[in-house]
């Protein structure tokens, strides 16, 4: 059995708490507090972390920590990020410019993705076509990263746990 330490980053609204909600063993540690913010529509945001805990089907155990989406929370992210195996990056599709948001996210973990893998699921694809996951993946090449890019719906705690899974194989991969 092994523990796993990995973080989930995104903007405000990404769905960082409801997918930490959507997969947890214990009730998530949580630090929403009403959002004050009305740029985006949503009546409660993240002001510190959200914490969760699960177990994978081989017995490992996911220790998932959610950042703070605001930008002024910015400076916290390093500190979560301590320790950590893994990053995910949840894009929300809907935004007006996703591609300028991951930007921001390869930006202030760059010292994290220098030694860690990394996932980007895309949010809400269903209803926001632009820039879909091709456009993703073909922005991170430009960035010179290849990670791997998935549709997700963080609702949903099989998308969740695929999420982990891809992350936790581009581990074992580089183990071979
Ligand atoms: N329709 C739709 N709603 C979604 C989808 N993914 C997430 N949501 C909703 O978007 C909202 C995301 O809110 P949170 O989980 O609080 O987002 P967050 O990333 O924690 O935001 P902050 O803590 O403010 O940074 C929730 O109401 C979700 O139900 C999707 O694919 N489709
Ligand atoms: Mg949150």
């Amino acid at each position: 059995m092994k523990e796993h330490k990995i973080i989930l980053t995104g903007t405000m609204g990404a769905g960082k708490t409801t997918a930490i909600a959507a997969v947890s063993e214990i009730p998530p540690i949580m630090t929403d507090v009403t959002n004050n913010d009305h740029t985006v529509d949503k009546a409660l945001t993240t002001v510190g972390f959200d914490y969760g805990l699960l177990t994978l089907d081989n017995g490992d155990r996911i220790r998932l920590f959610g950042t703070p989406g605001q930008a002024r929370f910015r400076f916290v992210w390093s500190v979560i990020a301590k320790n950590a195996l893994g990053l995910i990056i949840l894009i929300d599709n809907s935004r007006p410019d996703p591609l300028a948001d991951l930007a921001v996210y390869l930006d202030g973990f760059s010292t994290e993705l220098a030694t860690m893998p990394c996932v980007v699921g895309v949010g809400r694809t269903e209803t926001h076509f632009y820039p879909g996951v091709e456009q993703i993946a073909a922005a991170l090449e430009r960035a010179g990263r290849v990670f791997p890019v998935l549709p997700v719906d963080v609702r949903r705690s099989e998308d969740v746990v695929l999420l982990i899974d891809v992350l936790l194989s581009q581990l074992e991969a580089d183990l071979l």
